[in-house]
């Protein structure tokens, strides 16, 4: 379902490989074929950069412990995304409760091919990858409009980078893969490198931002986007909140298990010594914040060590950890506030239910 858009008309094709006359379209078609360096089969060897290593321990203890501290008490939701995390958030993707992933998967596939043409040719980077499996759809378009596609991936994940490259390149002969290891936060500096570009931020991760972590996104996403440089967002709308509990409640206890995966890390890089069967997870809906609000509940007192640090935090019996936030959005204020940033709506694309979005937003020029 598409909600408007005042994009190029699709009348006009050139005889460049079947393409629109977009004059970005045409000028790529040029790019002789040769440039692309090739491994067998004709797909091109993944490259990988490195920006950042991952958070010493030195720094999760201070957050943690700043956190633990905090009134109420939280822990930064990025240390959810350890190994395991990151294999339970796939799981998580995967269950029938979780509608997201496959919902944005579907209006990936359905628009894909109206993107590419809305768009042009241009370099694809996507923040926070992960297993890059929605990405699929586009690059099968991308790939199917050029000659060459590049698609650049960056992710804390040097063994998701690895997995998702290795998959694509076997898929996509025609995508040149760049992996960069890194905080999606430290990426904004490549925005320039790679314009023209269409920066890629799906499955509503713009959720797990705060009020304060969002202006500060937005402000610096349109501070390195060129004007033009397109960005396609991917967000969970508001809806029946049963609907949005059931999906962070899962009867499989995944995302229970999720939720106390960010204790058994600590036990294991902190020397917390928690005992975790006595943590719950709790993910209701705050109906005031639009936002599911995830937490773990202590059943019983206990003393948080952080060996690092030398010190002891005491968590009382029944409270509450707050390890996750995540927001849900209604498209008509998102694309006022997004416009605030000097970012326009082109297209709005949505499901029949009209559970999630896809925006297709564009830099504008400065005014
Ligand atoms: C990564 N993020 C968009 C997920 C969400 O839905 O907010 C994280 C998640 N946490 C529990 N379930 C899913």
């Amino acid at each position: 379902m598409v909600w408007h858009y005042d994009g190029p008309s699709r009348r006009g094709r050139s005889s460049c490989r079947g393409r629109p006359s977009n004059p970005r379209w045409l000028a790529r078609c040029l790019i002789p074929r040769t440039l692309v360096p090739s491994r067998p089969g004709g797909a091109t060897a993944p490259q990988i950069e490195r920006l950042s290593s991952a958070p010493s321990r030195l720094e999760f203890a201070r957050d943690v412990a700043a956190g633990l501290s905090d009134v109420p008490r939280w822990l930064p939701s990025r240390f959810l995304y350890d190994a395991r995390g990151s294999a339970l958030f796939e799981e998580i993707c995967r269950l029938p409760e979780y509608y997201p992933t496959r919902t944005e998967s579907a209006i990936l596939a359905a628009h894909a091919e109206a993107l590419a043409e809305i768009t042009g040719p241009v370099t694809l980077v996507e923040l926070g990858s992960g297993s890059a499996v929605k990405t699929h759809h586009l690059l099968r378009a991308y790939g199917a409009a050029l000659h060459r596609v590049h698609y650049v991936s960056i992710d804390v994940s040097e063994a998701a980078l690895a997995d998702a490259a290795e998959r694509i390149v076997t898929q996509h002969p025609a995508v040149r893969v760049t992996s960069v290891v890194g905080r999606y936060e430290e990426a904004f500096q490549l925005f320039g490198r790679y314009s023209p570009c269409l920066v890629l931020f799906l499955g509503s991760t713009i959720g797990n931002l705060n009020h304060a972590e969002s202006m500060v996104f937005w402000d610096r996403v349109a501070e390195h986007l060129a004007p033009g440089d397109f960005f396609l967002l991917g967000v969970d709308l508001v809806k029946d909140p049963q609907v949005l509990e059931r999906a962070y409640n899962d009867a499989a206890g995944v995302s229970a298990e999720f939720t106390r995966n960010v204790f058994r890390r600590m036990n294991r890089e902190l020397d917390a010594g928690l005992d975790l069967d006595a943590i719950e997870h709790v993910a209701r809906y705050n109906a005031a914040w639009q936002r599911i609000e995830i937490s773990a509940r202590f059943r019983n007192g206990q003393a948080v060590r952080i060996a690092p640090l030398e010190t002891t935090i005491d968590i009382g019996a029944g409270e509450m950890v707050m390890t996750e936030i995540s927001r849900k959005f209604e498209v008509r204020r998102l694309v006022n506030y997004v416009a605030c940033f000097g970012l326009a709506a082109r297209a709005i694309y949505t499901d029949p239910r009209r559970w999630f979005g896809v925006l297709l937003l564009q830099r504008k020029e400065e005014s």
